[in-house]
């Protein structure tokens, strides 16, 4: 066995073997961040560091940490029924989270299919939508349209409707047939929005051109964000999903909310689409809804889509789709104890009670050193500084690691900062994460 662990030129060999995701492997290893524990607001590292977690794991801890309700039924589930196929059989606690996820989701959308991540949830809705088409005898309609700066998981599919060059460029030639709205930061007009911003509804008339393109006969779906969560927190402007929503009804194109971020309370309401009063045909979601504490991932869809599957023989499979663990009944245990908790203990509204102190605390860093913008919305909110002439990244990294050693973990991508707690979190807690980015910011160079 030829493991790299064996080499005693390495600082931490027992390190080696796991290739870490989207991470930097060798500048990491070389001064690891190591977490061991994790309790409601902090992580402890395994030097014994209390950290405050600013960015709830990966955006999805929205309970907070380790939370008792959902600790137990995880544990209890895993005593009584450790797994159960959901092919052509049930386990009770699927039907159960998915009825209250249906009873959440808005108006019309009913049905809820389950997978165990945000890039799962993405291909299976992509996969709906050209299935639904087909079903109606639409079959023509196979194109995708994505956004530039969208984010959409790491499969194929959301590759390929995603705007992100790094996560497309190394894998080929991606899905065909996939075309691409334009990103809607405008920080020259937007710069320092407070909530939505006023300017930049008329992007999506981009979507006319491109159905003019390729005709709306070829087009199934539209795919967004209805806030781009990984690119930087990109709020959109007042209007613009409205007007995504007119455009694609009246040519038939599904829409689809990438809720992965949004959902389960994130901006102050169980989904982005209650927020911005605009209803999609197809949700997909994941983190929050187990509080990310086991994998989840799903897709929910309006009736009508539902319903276009539904007419073939009784006998008859009606999509071809699915995986081992769909709807695990692990994950389904903590999906409803997590659901539950957000009820009992109204987390949702207490995120948007909470918003407005985000919201000012993140603005009070408008005039820092380096700050080019700050952006917010709900319980998120981002600080963009300068990049660093031929080093894009490097600050934003500087100010990331800063924090970190100060006690509070933030989110870096790029040059942006940002900042998505736990819905349980404290006011005081916000100032200690914003006060930290604000010594970090005055301290890098
Ligand atoms: N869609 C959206 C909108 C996401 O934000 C995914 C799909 C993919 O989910 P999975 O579960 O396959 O990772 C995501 C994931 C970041 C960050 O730092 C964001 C995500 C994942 C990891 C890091 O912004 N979002």
């Amino acid at each position: 066995m030829a493991l790299l662990s064996d080499d005693p030129s390495l600082a931490r060999p027992e390190l080696e073997a796991f290739w870490m995701p989207f991470t930097a492997n060798r500048q990491f290893k070389a001064a690891p961040r190591m977490v061991v524990k994790a309790e409601g607001m902090y992580y402890t590292t395994d030097d014994g560091r209390r950290i405050l977690d600013g960015f709830a794991g990966l955006w999805c801890c929205n309970a907070g940490h380790c939370r008792k309700p959902i600790v137990e039924a995880i544990q209890k589930q895993a005593a009584t029924m450790d797994y159960a196929p959901a092919f052509q059989m049930g386990q009770p606690l699927a039907f159960e989270l998915a009825s209250r996820i249906a009873r959440m989701a808005p108006g019309a959308l009913d049905h809820v299919f389950f997978c165990n991540s945000g890039s799962e949830a993405v291909d299976s809705a992509l996969k709906i939508a050209l299935a639904y088409h087909r079903v109606r005898g639409e079959g023509a309609r196979t194109r995708l349209i994505g956004r530039e700066r969208g984010y959409h998981g790491v499969g194929f599919g959301g590759i390929s409707v995603g705007g992100i060059p790094s996560n497309r460029k190394m894998f080929g030639a991606l899905l065909a047939g996939v075309d691409h709205l334009p990103h809607t930061h405008d920080p020259a007009r937007n710069a320092y929005s407070r909530g939505q911003p006023q300017n930049g509804a008329e992007l999506a008339d981009a979507l006319e051109r491109l159905i003019a393109l390729h005709d709306a006969s070829t087009i199934a779906a539209v795919i967004v964000e209805p806030l781009a969560g990984s690119t930087g927190v990109l709020v959109p402007p007042k209007g613009y999903l409205q007007r995504l929503r007119e455009i694609t009804k009246r040519h038939g194109i599904l829409l689809i909310f990438d809720e992965v971020i949004t959902a389960f309370g994130r901006l102050g309401a169980a989904f982005a689409s209650e927020v911005y009063g605009v209803e999609p045909d197809m949700i997909t979601f994941a983190k929050g809804v187990t509080s990310g504490t086991v994998p989840m991932g799903g897709v929910v869809v309006s009736g009508e889509i539902h319903r276009a599957f539904m007419d073939g023989p009784p006998g008859a499979i009606e999509l071809f789709h699915g995986y081992t663990y769909s709807a695990h009944v692990l994950a389904c245990a903590a999906g409803i104890a997590s659901l539950q908790l957000y009820e009992d203990e109204k987390l949702f509204e207490r995120a948007a009670r909470m918003a407005p102190k985000l919201e000012q605390a993140m603005h009070s860093l408008r005039g820092a050193p380096h700050v080019i913008d700050v952006r917010n919305q709900g319980l998120v909110a981002a600080v963009e500084v300068a990049a660093r002439p031929g080093a894009v990244g490097a600050r934003g990294y500087d100010i990331f690691l800063r924090c970190f050693e100060d006690g509070v973990l933030v989110r870096q991508t790029g040059d942006i900062l940002a900042l998505a707690p736990a819905l349980i979190v404290e006011e005081a807690q916000i100032d200690r994460m914003v006060e930290s980015l604000r010594k970090a910011l005055g301290a890098v160079a």
